[in-house]
């Protein structure tokens, strides 16, 4: 009897330990996909900006914001180069960049999340582009910020519409500039 129950305490302290083990496999298991994710979007905004970037250098126009009639073959719109993506540009930025590079338009892997090009100010009087995801978490937003810019949702070259709060239930919006 004696010994029925200590084998049963050891058993209970295994299966707390293996359970332990097991919660923390878990939430171990749930941090890289938060991050995993987290780098998709980065990789995606990154991606994004450099075909910008590239349209520019073999054209002299950004895409969207271009006005060449006979190109890219097959394109509707042009824009009014100005230098900036203005808001009737944005959907055209991406028909630019499929139709000269192929560059396929990406869902943002969290929260239904979609990136869009468009125009604020940064620094100075006037303003620079941008490529943003919106539907972010704010935690995430706020790890991308320290990671790659200044950490202030309201300064540098990352900023987001809401202040950080470091909750990942607020969804706000992440803008790279270009
Ligand atoms: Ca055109
Ligand atoms: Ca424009
Ligand atoms: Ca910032």
């Amino acid at each position: 009897m004696r010994k029925n129950r200590a084998f049963t305490l050891v058993e209970m302290a295994i299966v707390l330990v293996v359970i332990g083990f097991l919660m923390g496999a878990v939430i171990q298991g749930q941090k890289m996909f938060y991050n995993a994710r987290m780098q998709r979007i980065v990789s995606d905004l990154q991606d994004f900006a450099k075909v910008f970037l590239i349209y520019y250098e073999q054209q002299g126009m950004y895409p969207g914001d271009e006005n060449d009639t006979a190109f890219p073959p097959g394109d509707t719109a042009n824009g009014d180069h100005d230098g900036l993506v203005d808001p009737g540009e944005a959907d055209n930025v991406w028909q630019d960049l499929s139709h000269a590079m192929g560059v396929v338009r990406k869902a943002s892997p969290v929260r239904g999340g979609v990136y869009e090009f468009g125009n604020q100010v940064f620094y100075g009087a006037s303003s620079q582009n941008y490529v943003r995801v919106t539907n972010i978490p704010n935690r995430m937003a706020q790890s991308i910020d320290a990671k790659h810019d200044d950490g202030t949702y309201d300064a540098g070259n990352i900023r987001t519409d809401d202040a950080y709060t470091g909750s990942d239930d607020d969804l706000t919006v992440l803008y790279w500039r270009i």
